[in-house]
C-alpha cells in the first residue's frame, strides 16, 4: 500500500459534465427540480476549486441518457494501486459503469470488476488511513460489500463493512475525512460508534447535509449553505473552501459525489 502520503493527497480527478437531464436526477424527497444552469455553475466552480487545490482535472462529456451521471463517484472506485468498477444500487444508474469503464481502463493498469451480482455505490465508501470503510445502505448490499472487499484485498487495501443510518442515502452522505485522524460526522452516524477510533467533529444540528464535505490536499471543501459548519471548521484551523451545492443538494448530492480522486505516481 502507498500509505506514506496522506489519504487526502490527490493529484488527479475525473469529473463528468452535467447533462441537461440532470434536472430529473433521483431524489428521496421532492423539493423541486434543480435548474440545469445552476447545476452547471456549481460544477464549474467545483472544477475550478479542484484546480486551485493543485489537481489535474479530466472532464468527461455529458451523458444525456443518465441524469445522475454527473455523480461519477458512484459507479467506480479509484486508488493509486488501481480502479474498481462497481454495480450501482439504483436501476437507472447501473449502466453508468459501462460508460466510465473505457476511461478507467485507459488511465489505470489494474481495473477490477466487482464480481457476482451484489450492489455497491462509491458513495458508500470512505477511504481512511487504516482501512476502506464500506457502508451498507439502500444502494450497497452485503453481497456487493463483500465482493468489494475481495477487490480491495487484491489491491492490498484493508476494508471493513459498517452500517449507514436508516434513511440516509449513502454512508458518505453523513461523513467525510478532515485529516488522517479526524472525521466530520453527523450526530446520528457518530452515535453508532463507527468512528470511535477517530477524533470526531460533529455537524451542528440542522446542517446535516454539510457532512458530505471533501478534503483535497490542504483545503476542505464545504457547502456554502452551511455557515455554522464553515465557522466551526475555520475555528478548528482547517482551510475551508465554501462551494455552492444548493442545486445538486435538491437531488441528494454533496461534494464528494462529483469526482473520482486519486494520487497517480505516473500521470
Ligand atoms: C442518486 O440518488 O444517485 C443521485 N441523485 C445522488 C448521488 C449522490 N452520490 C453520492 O453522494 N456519492
Amino acid at each position: 500500500m502507498s500509505q506514506a502520503r496522506p489519504v487526502y493527497n490527490f493529484n488527479n480527478i475525473i469529473v463528468r459534465t452535467p447533462s441537461t437531464t440532470v434536472v430529473n436526477g433521483l431524489r428521496a424527497d421532492d423539493r423541486g427540480n434543480p435548474t440545469y444552469e445552476g447545476v452547471k455553475a456549481e460544477h464549474d466552480a467545483y472544477i475550478q476549486a479542484m484546480k486551485d487545490a493543485g489537481v489535474k482535472v479530466t472532464v468527461l462529456p455529458a451523458l444525456e441518457a443518465f441524469p445522475d451521471s454527473i455523480f461519477v463517484e458512484d459507479p467506480a472506485l479509484v486508488f493509486t494501486e488501481g480502479a474498481i468498477l462497481l454495480r450501482p444500487g439504483a436501476a437507472t444508474r447501473v449502466k453508468e459503469t459501462i460508460e466510465i469503464a473505457p476511461t478507467l481502463r485507459g488511465m489505470f493498469e489494474t481495473v477490477l470488476d466487482l464480481p457476482g451480482s451484489g450492489l455497491a455505490d462509491g458513495g458508500d465508501v470512505l477511504t481512511t488511513r487504516e482501512s476502506v470503510m464500506i457502508g451498507l445502505s439502500a444502494r450497497t448490499d452485503k453481497v456487493g460489500a463483500e465482493a468489494l472487499q475481495a477487490c480491495l484485498d487484491k489491491l492490498g487495501r484493508k476494508s471493513e463493512i459498517v452500517a449507514t443510518p436508516e434513511g440516509v442515502l449513502h454512508f458518505k452522505t453523513d461523513c467525510s475525512l478532515l485529516d488522517e485522524e479526524t472525521v466530520l460526522s453527523t450526530a446520528r452516524l457518530a452515535k453508532s460508534g463507527v468512528f470511535d477510533r477517530f477524533k470526531q467533529v460533529i455537524i451542528p444540528e440542522g446542517e446535516e447535509p454539510a457532512a458530505n464535505a471533501l478534503r483535497v490536499n490542504d483545503v476542505v471543501m464545504v457547502g456554502s449553505d452551511f455557515p455554522r459548519t464553515i465557522e466551526m471548521l475555520d475555528k478548528l484551523g482547517y482551510k475551508v473552501a465554501p462551494l455552492k451545492t444548493t442545486e445538486i443538494g435538491k437531488i441528494d448530492a454533496g461534494l464528494s459525489c462529483m469526482s473520482l480522486r486519486w494520487f497517480s505516481n505516473t500521470l
